[in-house]
C-alpha cells in the first residue's frame, strides 16, 4: 500500500506557509507574498512524490488569519473549505509563527481550537518557527523554546500542548543565492513530516458554520464595547480641553492674579 502524508499550513497572514509549501514541495507553486499584501486565497495543494520513493505527499496551504483582503466571514468561510478538504485524515497541521508568538497568533491558535479543531489540535500539531537565523544551531533553538514556554501562561499553555516547535529560515533566493538554507530546511522538513505517521481525523466539524456565526456576533459585540470606550475618551479629552481652556482664562482675568504662578 502506498504511504501517504497529508500536511495543513494555517496561522497568520504572512508567516511564511507559502514559503513552506514551496519548500517542502522544491516548486515556486505557491505565491509567497513580497508587498505587504495577503497573498494566499486558500485552499491551495500541492501533491508530489520523491524521486526512488513510494511515498506521495500532499501539503495543503490556507488562507492567513487577520489577511488584508478578505473579510473575516469569508477569511473563515474558505478556513472551513480547507478544513473539510482533509476531513478524512492529516497527518500534522503546521501552525506557521514568524520571529515571535504574539499575541494575535495565540488569538489565531484559539480560534482554529475553538472553531474548527477542538481539544485534541495540540496533539497533531507541529508549531513551526520561520525567520530563525540559528535554525541549524541546538543550542540556539532550545534556548528560544525555554523563553518562548516562559514568555507568558498562554503561549506556555499552546505550546506544552503541542507535540513540537520546529525552527526554519527559509531564505529568498535573494537573500541567499545558491538557496542553501531553503534546501537544508526542505531535507529537515520532509524527514519530520516522513515521521508524522498518525492520522488525524478532525472530529469536531458538526455544526462549524453555527460556531462562525456565534464567534463573529462575540467579536461585534466585543467591537461595539470598544467603539462605545473610544467615545467615552474622546469625549472626556474634549471635556478636559474645556477644562483647560476655562481654567486658563480664569486665571487671565484673576484680579489677585499677581503673575508669580
Ligand atoms: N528571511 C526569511 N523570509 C521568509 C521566511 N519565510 C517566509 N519569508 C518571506 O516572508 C514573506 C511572506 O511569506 P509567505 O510564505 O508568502 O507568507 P504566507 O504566510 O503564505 O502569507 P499570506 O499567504 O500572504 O498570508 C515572503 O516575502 C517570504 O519570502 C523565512 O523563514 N526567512
Ligand atoms: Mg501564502
Amino acid at each position: 500500500m502506498t504511504e501517504e502524508r497529508t500536511i495543513l499550513l494555517v496561522g497568520r497572514t504572512g508567516n511564511g506557509r507559502s514559503t513552506i509549501a514551496n519548500v517542502i514541495s522544491n516548486t515556486s507553486k505557491f505565491k509567497e507574498s513580497d508587498y505587504g499584501i495577503s497573498e494566499s486565497e486558500g485552499g491551495q495543494i500541492g501533491h508530489f512524490r520523491l524521486k526512488g520513493e513510494e511515498m506521495i505527499y500532499h501539503i495543503v496551504d490556507t488562507i492567513g488569519i487577520g489577511n488584508n483582503r478578505f473579510t473575516e466571514k469569508e477569511t473563515l468561510k474558505r478556513l472551513t473549505n480547507a478544513v473539510i478538504g482533509v476531513q478524512n485524515g492529516l497527518n500534522q497541521i503546521f501552525f506557521v509563527i514568524s520571529g515571535k508568538f504574539t499575541r494575535e497568533d495565540v488569538e489565531a491558535f484559539t480560534l482554529l481550537r475553538m472553531i474548527f479543531f477542538g481539544e485534541d489540535i495540540g496533539k497533531y500539531t507541529t508549531i513551526v518557527q520561520t525567520k530563525f537565523p540559528y535554525f541549524q544551531d541546538p543550542e540556539k533553538r532550545r534556548k528560544n523554546k525555554e523563553i518562548m514556554m516562559n514568555q507568558n501562561e498562554d503561549v506556555g499553555t499552546i505550546l506544552r500542548s503541542c507535540r513540537r516547535l520546529i525552527h526554519v529560515n527559509n531564505l529568498t533566493e535573494k537573500e541567499d543565492f545558491r538557496l542553501r538554507a531553503r534546501n537544508d530546511c526542505r531535507a529537515f522538513l520532509r524527514n519530520y513530516i516522513c515521521n508524522c505517521k498518525d492520522i488525524y481525523k478532525p472530529s469536531n466539524l458538526g455544526e462549524m458554520n453555527e460556531r462562525i456565526e456565534n464567534y463573529l456576533a462575540e467579536r461585534n459585540k466585543g467591537n461595539d464595547k470598544q467603539w462605545q470606550i473610544n467615545q467615552l475618551m474622546n469625549e472626556n479629552s474634549q471635556l478636559r480641553q474645556q477644562l483647560n481652556q476655562f481654567t486658563g482664562q480664569q486665571r487671565q482675568f484673576n484680579p489677585f492674579n499677581t503673575g508669580f504662578f
